[in-house]
Protein backbone atom coordinates (compact mmCIF):
# COMPACT_ATOMS: atom_id res chain seq x y z
CA UNK A 1 0.00 0.00 0.00
CA UNK A 2 1.27 3.41 -0.80
CA UNK A 3 0.34 6.31 1.65
CA UNK A 4 1.02 9.59 0.36
CA UNK A 5 0.62 12.20 3.89
CA UNK A 6 0.58 15.78 3.44
CA UNK A 7 1.57 18.18 5.96
CA UNK A 8 2.98 21.02 6.93
CA UNK A 9 5.46 19.51 9.55
CA UNK A 10 6.95 15.77 7.84
CA UNK A 11 10.04 15.95 10.61
CA UNK A 12 6.60 15.08 13.01
CA UNK A 13 6.87 11.51 11.30
CA UNK A 14 10.32 10.68 11.83
CA UNK A 15 9.89 9.00 14.94
CA UNK A 16 6.48 6.79 14.81
CA UNK A 17 8.16 5.57 11.05
CA UNK A 18 11.50 4.74 12.39
CA UNK A 19 10.71 2.16 14.88
CA UNK A 20 9.64 -1.47 14.69
CA UNK A 21 6.71 -2.99 12.82
CA UNK A 22 6.07 0.43 10.94
CA UNK A 23 9.76 0.70 10.07
CA UNK A 24 9.83 -3.61 8.90
CA UNK A 25 6.84 -3.18 6.74
CA UNK A 26 8.50 0.34 4.70
CA UNK A 27 11.71 -1.77 4.75
CA UNK A 28 10.01 -5.07 3.49
CA UNK A 29 7.94 -2.93 1.06
CA UNK A 30 4.84 -4.06 2.11
CA UNK A 31 4.16 -0.10 2.77
CA UNK A 32 5.57 3.19 1.04
CA UNK A 33 4.94 6.16 3.34
CA UNK A 34 5.59 9.18 1.46
CA UNK A 35 5.66 12.42 2.98
CA UNK A 36 4.65 15.85 1.09
CA UNK A 37 5.47 19.18 3.02
CA UNK A 38 2.33 21.07 1.22
CA UNK A 39 4.35 24.24 1.96
CA UNK A 40 6.56 23.10 -0.94
CA UNK A 41 3.14 23.66 -3.54
CA UNK A 42 2.56 27.12 -2.28
CA UNK A 43 2.06 29.40 -5.32
CA UNK A 44 3.17 33.00 -3.46
CA UNK A 45 6.56 34.41 -3.59
CA UNK A 46 6.80 34.20 0.94
CA UNK A 47 5.47 30.40 0.33
CA UNK A 48 2.43 30.86 2.84
CA UNK A 49 -0.32 28.39 3.13
CA UNK A 50 -2.72 30.19 5.60
CA UNK A 51 -4.80 33.52 5.16
CA UNK A 52 -7.06 35.32 7.12
CA UNK A 53 -10.68 33.80 7.58
CA UNK A 54 -13.75 35.30 5.40
CA UNK A 55 -15.87 36.91 7.84
CA UNK A 56 -13.74 37.71 10.18
CA UNK A 57 -12.34 36.11 13.66
CA UNK A 58 -9.38 34.84 15.18
CA UNK A 59 -6.38 32.43 13.75
CA UNK A 60 -5.49 31.64 10.27
CA UNK A 61 -7.41 29.10 8.13
CA UNK A 62 -4.69 26.70 5.29
CA UNK A 63 -5.73 28.34 2.23
CA UNK A 64 -6.64 25.55 -1.11
CA UNK A 65 -3.98 26.60 -3.46
CA UNK A 66 -1.03 24.27 -1.99
CA UNK A 67 -3.57 21.28 -0.88
CA UNK A 68 -4.94 21.34 -4.60
CA UNK A 69 -1.48 21.16 -5.67
CA UNK A 70 -0.15 18.54 -3.52
CA UNK A 71 -3.19 16.34 -3.83
CA UNK A 72 -2.93 16.56 -8.01
CA UNK A 73 0.59 15.45 -7.70
CA UNK A 74 0.51 12.81 -5.56
CA UNK A 75 -2.61 11.51 -7.49
CA UNK A 76 -1.30 11.71 -10.67
CA UNK A 77 1.23 9.58 -9.90
CA UNK A 78 -1.37 7.02 -9.18
CA UNK A 79 -1.95 3.82 -11.21
CA UNK A 80 -5.72 5.12 -12.43
CA UNK A 81 -5.60 7.58 -10.24
CA UNK A 82 -7.97 5.69 -8.03
CA UNK A 83 -7.12 6.95 -4.69
CA UNK A 84 -9.41 7.79 -1.07
CA UNK A 85 -8.14 10.98 -0.13
CA UNK A 86 -8.91 11.97 3.73
CA UNK A 87 -8.81 14.50 5.58
CA UNK A 88 -7.92 13.89 9.53
CA UNK A 89 -10.46 16.59 11.09
CA UNK A 90 -12.91 16.64 14.36
CA UNK A 91 -16.08 16.55 11.94
CA UNK A 92 -14.94 13.26 10.71
CA UNK A 93 -16.25 9.66 11.01
CA UNK A 94 -15.15 8.49 14.28
CA UNK A 95 -12.23 6.07 13.38
CA UNK A 96 -12.86 2.49 14.52
CA UNK A 97 -11.29 -0.92 13.78
CA UNK A 98 -14.18 -1.39 10.85
CA UNK A 99 -12.65 1.85 9.67
CA UNK A 100 -8.89 0.35 9.64
CA UNK A 101 -9.80 -2.91 7.99
CA UNK A 102 -11.76 -0.67 5.49
CA UNK A 103 -9.09 0.95 4.65
CA UNK A 104 -6.72 -1.42 4.63
CA UNK A 105 -8.03 -3.56 1.77
CA UNK A 106 -7.06 -0.04 -0.52
CA UNK A 107 -3.71 -0.15 -2.91
CA UNK A 108 -3.22 3.88 -1.93
CA UNK A 109 -4.39 6.44 0.23
CA UNK A 110 -3.73 10.10 0.41
CA UNK A 111 -4.15 11.41 4.08
CA UNK A 112 -4.10 15.28 4.65
CA UNK A 113 -3.21 16.53 7.86
CA UNK A 114 -5.28 20.32 8.66
CA UNK A 115 -3.25 23.32 10.83
CA UNK A 116 -4.45 26.35 12.55
CA UNK A 117 -8.05 26.82 12.32
CA UNK A 118 -8.46 23.93 9.66
CA UNK A 119 -8.68 24.14 5.70
CA UNK A 120 -10.97 25.99 3.20
CA UNK A 121 -14.18 24.15 2.87
CA UNK A 122 -13.20 24.05 -1.04
CA UNK A 123 -10.73 21.16 -0.08
CA UNK A 124 -13.83 19.50 1.45
CA UNK A 125 -15.95 19.77 -1.59
CA UNK A 126 -13.61 19.34 -4.05
CA UNK A 127 -11.30 16.90 -3.39
CA UNK A 128 -11.39 14.78 0.01
CA UNK A 129 -13.47 11.14 -0.38
CA UNK A 130 -13.38 10.61 3.50
CA UNK A 131 -13.24 12.62 6.62
CA UNK A 132 -11.58 10.88 9.59
CA UNK A 133 -11.81 11.45 13.65
CA UNK A 134 -9.97 9.69 15.79
CA UNK A 135 -11.64 11.70 18.81
CA UNK A 136 -13.15 14.06 20.53
CA UNK A 137 -10.24 16.14 21.72
CA UNK A 138 -8.71 19.64 20.73
CA UNK A 139 -5.37 19.11 18.81
CA UNK A 140 -2.49 21.29 17.32
CA UNK A 141 -2.78 19.23 14.07
CA UNK A 142 -3.79 16.31 11.85
CA UNK A 143 -0.68 15.11 12.06
CA UNK A 144 -0.82 12.84 15.17
CA UNK A 145 -4.31 11.50 13.65
CA UNK A 146 -2.78 10.29 10.82
CA UNK A 147 0.06 8.45 12.64
CA UNK A 148 -2.54 6.96 14.49
CA UNK A 149 -4.45 5.93 11.40
CA UNK A 150 -1.57 4.28 9.71
CA UNK A 151 -0.38 2.52 12.87
CA UNK A 152 -4.01 0.52 12.74
CA UNK A 153 -4.32 -0.09 9.11
CA UNK A 154 -0.61 -0.86 8.56
CA UNK A 155 -0.99 -3.80 11.13
CA UNK A 156 -3.86 -5.15 9.08
CA UNK A 157 -1.95 -5.29 5.91
CA UNK A 158 -1.05 -9.44 5.39
CA UNK A 159 2.73 -9.94 6.02
CA UNK A 160 3.25 -6.95 8.55
CA UNK A 161 2.60 -8.86 11.27
CA UNK A 162 3.70 -12.38 10.40
CA UNK A 163 1.65 -15.38 8.92
CA UNK A 164 0.17 -16.52 12.10
CA UNK A 165 -0.72 -12.94 13.23
CA UNK A 166 -4.18 -13.19 10.85
CA UNK A 167 -5.57 -15.98 12.73
CA UNK A 168 -4.78 -14.49 15.94
CA UNK A 169 -6.55 -10.97 14.63
CA UNK A 170 -9.49 -12.63 14.25
CA UNK A 171 -9.70 -14.23 17.66
CA UNK A 172 -8.47 -11.18 19.09
CA UNK A 173 -11.04 -8.95 17.00
CA UNK A 174 -13.88 -9.81 18.95
CA UNK A 175 -14.62 -6.30 19.46
CA UNK A 176 -14.91 -6.85 23.15
CA UNK A 177 -12.68 -5.58 25.49
CA UNK A 178 -9.79 -8.00 26.78
CA UNK A 179 -9.63 -10.32 29.77
CA UNK A 180 -7.26 -9.57 32.43
CA UNK A 181 -3.52 -11.40 31.64
CA UNK A 182 -0.65 -12.46 33.87
CA UNK A 183 2.49 -13.77 33.53
CA UNK A 184 4.96 -14.41 36.48
CA UNK A 185 5.20 -14.31 39.90
CA UNK A 186 2.36 -16.40 41.00
CA UNK A 187 1.98 -13.71 43.63
CA UNK A 188 3.28 -10.50 43.48
CA UNK A 189 3.12 -7.48 46.47
CA UNK A 190 0.28 -10.23 48.50
CA UNK A 191 -1.42 -10.09 44.67
CA UNK A 192 -2.15 -13.97 43.76
CA UNK A 193 -2.73 -14.91 40.13
CA UNK A 194 -6.85 -15.93 39.69
CA UNK A 195 -6.32 -20.06 40.97
CA UNK A 196 -8.21 -20.69 37.42
CA UNK A 197 -5.19 -19.59 35.29
CA UNK A 198 -2.64 -22.03 37.20
CA UNK A 199 -5.01 -25.12 36.95
CA UNK A 200 -4.51 -26.11 33.65
CA UNK A 201 -7.80 -26.60 32.97
CA UNK A 202 -8.68 -25.33 29.71
CA UNK A 203 -12.11 -25.20 28.98
CA UNK A 204 -12.64 -23.65 32.28
CA UNK A 205 -9.70 -21.10 31.94
CA UNK A 206 -11.81 -19.93 28.39
CA UNK A 207 -14.80 -19.73 29.99
CA UNK A 208 -13.28 -17.42 32.88
CA UNK A 209 -11.54 -15.53 30.18
CA UNK A 210 -15.00 -14.67 27.74
CA UNK A 211 -16.66 -13.96 31.38
CA UNK A 212 -13.81 -11.14 32.14
CA UNK A 213 -14.12 -9.78 28.57
CA UNK A 214 -18.28 -9.57 29.05
CA UNK A 215 -18.14 -8.27 32.40
CA UNK A 216 -15.41 -5.32 31.86
CA UNK A 217 -17.12 -4.51 28.16
CA UNK A 218 -20.39 -4.01 30.32
CA UNK A 219 -18.60 -2.13 32.76
CA UNK A 220 -16.69 0.08 30.71
CA UNK A 221 -17.43 0.07 27.69
CA UNK A 222 -21.62 -1.16 27.33
CA UNK A 223 -22.06 0.76 23.66
CA UNK A 224 -19.59 -1.78 22.53
CA UNK A 225 -21.54 -4.75 23.03
CA UNK A 226 -24.24 -3.70 20.18
CA UNK A 227 -21.75 -4.39 18.29
CA UNK A 228 -20.76 -8.13 18.96
CA UNK A 229 -21.99 -11.02 18.03
CA UNK A 230 -22.71 -13.01 21.02
CA UNK A 231 -23.39 -16.44 21.46
CA UNK A 232 -26.02 -18.06 23.44
CA UNK A 233 -22.96 -18.93 25.98
CA UNK A 234 -22.32 -15.37 25.87
CA UNK A 235 -25.85 -14.50 26.50
CA UNK A 236 -26.27 -16.67 29.38
CA UNK A 237 -23.60 -15.06 31.01
CA UNK A 238 -24.46 -11.53 30.48
CA UNK A 239 -27.93 -12.00 31.96
CA UNK A 240 -26.24 -13.28 34.84
CA UNK A 241 -23.44 -10.88 34.99
CA UNK A 242 -26.33 -7.76 34.95
CA UNK A 243 -28.46 -9.85 37.31
CA UNK A 244 -25.61 -9.75 39.56
CA UNK A 245 -24.75 -6.42 39.34
CA UNK A 246 -28.52 -5.29 39.70
CA UNK A 247 -28.89 -6.87 42.89
CA UNK A 248 -25.62 -5.44 44.39
CA UNK A 249 -26.75 -2.07 43.10
CA UNK A 250 -23.21 -1.27 40.80
N1 LIG B 1 -7.92 19.28 15.17
C1 LIG B 1 -13.08 20.02 18.67
C2 LIG B 1 -13.82 21.14 18.32
C3 LIG B 1 -13.25 22.16 17.58
C4 LIG B 1 -11.92 22.08 17.18
C5 LIG B 1 -11.18 20.96 17.54
C6 LIG B 1 -9.76 20.84 17.13
C7 LIG B 1 -6.15 20.68 14.28
C8 LIG B 1 -6.68 22.09 12.29
C9 LIG B 1 -8.52 20.87 13.40
C10 LIG B 1 -8.74 16.94 16.52
C11 LIG B 1 -9.24 15.80 17.14
C12 LIG B 1 -9.29 14.59 16.49
C13 LIG B 1 -8.04 15.22 13.25
C14 LIG B 1 -11.75 19.95 18.26
C15 LIG B 1 -8.36 15.66 14.53
C16 LIG B 1 -8.29 16.88 15.20
C17 LIG B 1 -8.86 14.53 15.18
C18 LIG B 1 -7.79 18.11 14.52
C19 LIG B 1 -5.79 21.93 13.53
C20 LIG B 1 -8.14 22.12 12.68
C21 LIG B 1 -7.63 20.61 14.64
C22 LIG B 1 -15.20 19.08 19.57
C23 LIG B 1 -13.44 17.55 18.83
C24 LIG B 1 -13.14 18.88 20.89
C25 LIG B 1 -7.90 21.66 15.72
C26 LIG B 1 -13.72 18.90 19.49
N2 LIG B 1 -8.82 13.48 14.32
N3 LIG B 1 -9.27 21.67 16.15
O1 LIG B 1 -9.04 19.99 17.63
O2 LIG B 1 -7.32 18.08 13.41
O3 LIG B 1 -8.34 13.90 13.18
Amino acid sequence: MKIDILTLFPEMFAGPFSSSILKRAQDSGLIDINLVNIRDFSTNKHHTVDDTPYGGGAGMVMAPEAIFGAVEDVVKKIEGAQSRVVLMCPQGRPFSQAIALELARERNLVLICGHYEGVDERVREGLVTDEISIGDYVLTGGELPAMVLVDAVTRLIPGVLGESASVEEESFNTGLLEYPQYTRPREYRGQAVPDVLLSGHHEEIRKWRRRQSLLRTLERRPELLAQVELTDEDRDILKKLMCNLQRLNL
